[in-house]
């Protein structure tokens, strides 16, 4: 009985303290995503090997080929859809997230090789590096968005500063 009246009286702070309680602060509002990057761009720049900001052609085809052998795993050389989309999973966040096999498997056997992989990937080499120096910079992999889109989806850009929205005004 003595323990607990001594752990009640710890816990009740001396009379004339103030006890000031604060509410957790409210996080940052998040700001409309004008720049996205496509899950195969986080996958591209991600294959930046050596670490200099860039990805090279050559750095890419290392990175798809070891993409691959991580779900190739009984080494068959092809992989079905299912497995492709467990590929999809792990490199590019989700199974869904394109390209789709459909895109890839050029034959339409249901089946993709590393081959076909890499064919694909070059084509997309070729889309992102819109400078044409062989590299896929940072600045390269990002989508701008004209219309910012925000958890709720597209909003409404916003008035240049010191102007209203048209429909305050009224
Ligand atoms: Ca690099
Ligand atoms: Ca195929
Ligand atoms: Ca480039």
């Amino acid at each position: 009985m003595i323990l607990l009246a001594l752990l009640l009286q710890a816990a009740t702070p001396p009379a004339g303290t103030d006890i000031l309680v604060t509410a957790p602060p409210k996080p940052f509002a998040q700001t409309p995503a004008t720049m996205v990057v496509e899950p195969v761009a986080m996958m591209i720049a991600a294959c930046d090997a050596d670490g200099d900001g860039e990805t090279m052609r050559s750095e890419m085809i290392e990175c798809v080929r070891r993409s691959y052998d991580a779900i190739d795993t009984a080494k068959k050389g092809s992989i079905g859809y299912f497995q492709f989309a467990d590929w999809a999973q792990k490199w590019l966040g989700d199974r869904n997230a394109l390209p789709s096999p459909f895109d890839v498997d050029r034959d339409g056997d249901n089946r993709i090789t590393l081959d076909e992989l890499q064919a694909h990937f070059a084509k997309l080499f070729s889309r992102f590096d819109r400078n044409r120096d062989g590299a896929i910079d940072r600045a390269e992999t990002l989508t701008i968005r004209t219309a910012p889109a925000d958890a709720n989806g597209p909003t409404p850009p916003r008035p240049p500063f010191g102007e209203k929205r048209k429909k305050d005004r009224r």
